[in-house]
């Protein structure tokens, strides 16, 4: 294979040949052994629901247009969508709860979690009509956990983390067609019992639930997640980074975080400081910690700490030969990790109670054993320091400068230096005169069936080619900070109205410039990127559907990214993606996601005022965006 054409990372082009020439498997190696992909499965009409099948429709003339029990093409696509969203939108639930359970035990005294972020802690508090007065952070605190978890139990009512966060006016049309979710547990299970054999057949019922799933994901996985580990571990500020392999040092005990779970990767970083001079006993320089997918997101916005890699390439870490440990929680950890690390020194370690890996070691996070749990991981990976094997040691070279941070707060700071009363009147202006064409989201994943990094990087210029300002989270994110679309330096790719806008805002700032990509956090962290538009829309009086934004998934990989962008959808954003759902098998479920308002009986542009685009070739998907865009912008008049 050519290394060159997996990715355009040099770093991990370097690795790849290394991987090979010592005989070692990656993603990138399996994901072609996969090849050619079943169709059926990406068309998304195979269906496994019961023992009568599994059953397939078929494509052409001959052959069954119908499963066993009589299951349509467009009931066995809606179901498995269903489900699809489900499995995106779960783990994100799940991580809200633990974050919440986390909570309520630091305020308990029970698990030894600090509370940092106490404006946010009030905030909310504030929002939710709790009183403050002669309590302490703690009991306020307990109050936030214990509301957060009846997202999980109540059996009436509207999930209370969507009642906090929603736009009055996307709340109005999912009222009206009777989307609205009670608590994430419950809509979970209604939604697995819909898809279940013999249960829920009508396509546009199913899409609703869709919906639905999109707004647990939204409010109970997003909003939540974010809102409560900023109380915990403070909000982000604007902070300075390096990306690369090169942030792997040969002279340092190294630790990779991967995963997504900020109280397993916050306490290796706590810990890691607190038994810095033992690594320095040992003759290494010290400790360093480094990120991969969102548990870099985590400590790179908290933490400034320095990434090496996202999800294609997770493997590609161990093959440095330069990782002690590499500790995992949930979400996105290959399997495949473990075959790797073994030919290594490296100890990779998982540590949720109910997440392991086959052959791995196991070193178990409670919220109130959380420090036992973090000085052991630290203490495994200084012992393996000594036996790393110094001829199987390579790092790729050369570093990349990248600024995070960008929480809405401290956007809304940024702002203020131009605008003191009224933050957000400068972007607003930036926008209405077209200095700011619009906003893009880059989000999601990278993913051994694209070429990595490409897609994302090149979607994200050539809008910033066109004065459309990018945010973005996740995997993406990690894809423009390693090609220096988070640093000053990237505004040589923006269109002078674009680039002087963020001049001005920087220099305000004391930066020459702002990034042109505001790194606004891990894939949960896409909450702040709604509350952005929340606030956007609410300033101008408007409704989110009506912005000039869109949001976009080059790189897919995890049905995270689809449920997060059905989520924008929700509200009336248009999505692109670069790597097509399983939904083509179905005309009425493709129709229904990626037709045009009138087009046909029901499609979310009507419904909602926001599609799904699907374009594998980034530079046309860009066009698409913009021309959107400048639909949404004439819509207001501008
Ligand atoms: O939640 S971007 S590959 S790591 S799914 Fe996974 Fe995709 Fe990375 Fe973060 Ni998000
Ligand atoms: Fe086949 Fe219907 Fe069973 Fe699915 S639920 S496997 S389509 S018989």
């Amino acid at each position: 294979f050519l290394a060159t054409d997996l990715t355009i990372d040099t770093g991990v082009q370097e690795l790849l040949l290394k991987a090979n020439s010592e005989g070692i498997e990656t993603a990138f190696d399996r994901a072609k052994q996969q090849e050619p992909h079943c169709k059926f499965g990406l068309a998304g009409v195979c269906c496994r629901r019961c023992m009568m099948g599994p059953c397939r429709i078929s494509f052409g003339e001959k052959g069954a247009k119908r499963g066993g029990c009589g299951a349509t093409a467009d009931q066995i696509v809606a179901r498995n969508l269903l489900t699809l969203i489900v499995d995106g939108a779960t783990p994100h639930v799940e991580h809200a709860r633990e974050v919440a359970h986390t909570l309520l035990e630091a305020a308990e005294g029970i698990a030894p979690y600090e509370i940092k972020g106490k404006d946010k802690l009030w905030k909310i508090a504030l929002d939710l009509g709790l009183t403050l007065e002669g309590k302490s952070t703690n009991e306020v605190a307990k109050e936030v956990a214990l509301i957060a978890l009846q997202d999980f139990q109540k059996q009436t009512g509207v999930a209370t983390w969507l009642s906090l966060h929603a736009h009055a006016k996307s709340v109005e049309t999912w009222e009206k067609l009777n989307i609205l979710p009670r608590n994430a547990h419950l809509e979970i299970a209604n939604a697995i019992n819909k898809a279940a054999m013999g249960c829920d057949s009508d396509p546009l019922n199913l899409l609703l639930g869709v919906m639905t799933m999109a707004l647990v994901e939204g409010y109970d996985g997003l909003h939540l997640s974010t809102d409560l580990s900023d109380v915990l571990f403070g909000t982000p500020k604007l902070v300075k980074a390096q990306y690369n392999m090169g942030v792997i040092k040969a002279d340092y005990v190294n630790i990779a975080v991967h995963g997504h779970i900020p109280m397993v990767s916050e306490k290796v970083v706590e810990w890691s400081r607190k038994l810095n001079g033992e690594a320095k006993a040992l003759g290494a320089q010290g400790i360093n910690v480094i990120g991969i997918c969102c548990s870099a997101n985590e400590l790179l916005m908290r933490q400034g700490v320095s990434v090496a890699t996202n999800f294609a390439s997770q493997e590609l870490a161990i093959v440095t030969g330069a990782l002690e440990a590499m500790v995992v929680d949930a979400q996105c950890i290959m399997p495949g990790l473990q075959k790797v690390a073994e030919c290594y020194h490296t100890e990779l370690i998982s540590t949720l109670p109910n997440i392991k890996i086959e052959g791995s070691s196991h070193v178990e996070f409670s919220p109130a054993k959380a420090d036992q749990m973090g000085e052991e991981i630290v203490r495994k990976a200084l012992a393996r320091y000594t036996e790393r094997d110094m001829v199987k040691l390579q790092i790729p070279k050369g570093t990349v400068e990248a600024y995070a941070g960008f929480s809405v707060e401290q956007i809304v700071e940024v702002l203020s230096k131009i605008n003191q009363e009224d933050p957000l009147q400068p972007f607003i202006q930036a926008l209405t005169d077209g200095d700011i064409l619009g906003v893009v989201a880059i989000v999601g994943c990278t993913n051994p069936r694209v070429k990595q990094d490409w897609a994302n990087t090149e979607l994200a210029k050539e809008l910033l080619k066109h004065n459309v300002l990018i945010v973005a989270t996740g995997c993406s994110a990690h894809s423009l900070g390693k090609f220096g679309l988070l640093s000053p330096e990237g505004i040589e790719y923006c269109g002078p109205k674009l680039a002087n806008v963020l001049k001005t805002m920087g220099e305000a700032n004391g930066l020459t410039s702002l990034p042109p990509a505001w790194h606004m956090g891990s894939c949960v962290d896409n909450s702040r990127i709604d509350d952005l538009l929340v606030a956007l829309a609410n300033r101008v009086g408007v409704g989110v559907r009506d912005l000039p934004v869109a949001g976009s998934s080059p790189e897919p990989q995890s049905p995270k990214a689809l449920s997060i962008g059905t989520f924008f959808i929700a509200q009336g954003v248009d999505v692109h993606i670069g790597l097509n759902a399983p939904i083509s098998g179905s005309p009425f479920v493709e129709n229904a996601l990626t037709g045009d308002k009138g087009d046909f009986a029901v499609t979310t542009d009507e419904l909602f005022g926001g599609k799904l685009i699907y374009e594998e070739d980034p530079i046309k998907a860009a066009h698409v965006l913009l021309q959107r865009i400048i639909k949404k912008r004439t819509a207001l008049g501008l």
